[in-house]
């Protein structure tokens, strides 16, 4: 219970911290095809509500991984799920709408772990700042 209390309270710090962009929102679009994420590299600010549109134009199922800083992993199904921020997954041909919000700035990556995409090439970048 106490260290529940203390996180709460860290998180809030973390917060007010960067409380300049609190509230904000952000949109991002990407386009899946076999094997790539179009374009490669994403922005978005810190700490807002960001809505991915998010469209798989490939004849394949792919998602959209957004992995937390330090994720340690050498293929798509190496990738642990206490390690992933949003997974957005479109079959072939749909478009979906997903939301996520980062609060620490920095560079994640994004990686699809279809079998064999992640390992052909199919990865990118999403600054926070
Ligand atoms: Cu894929």
């Amino acid at each position: 219970m106490f260290r529940k209390s203390l996180l709460l309270i860290i998180f809030a710090t973390l917060l007010a911290a960067c409380g300049g962009s609190e509230g904000t929102t952000a949109e991002i679009s990407a386009e899946m095809t076999d094997l790539m994420f179009t374009p490669t590299n994403f922005e978005a600010p810190a700490g807002a509500e960001v809505t991915l549109k998010l469209t798989n134009s490939g004849a394949v199922e792919h998602n959209f991984i957004i992995l937390k800083q330090g994720a340690v992993y050498t293929s798509g199904a190496d990738i642990k799920p206490e390690d992933v921020i949003l997974n957005a997954k479109l079959a072939a041909g749909e478009s979906g709408e997903f939301a996520f919000k980062i609060d620490e700035a920095g560079e994640y990556a994004v990686v699809c772990n279809v079998p064999g995409h992640l390992e052909a090439g199919m990865v990118g970048k999403l600054v926070v700042k």
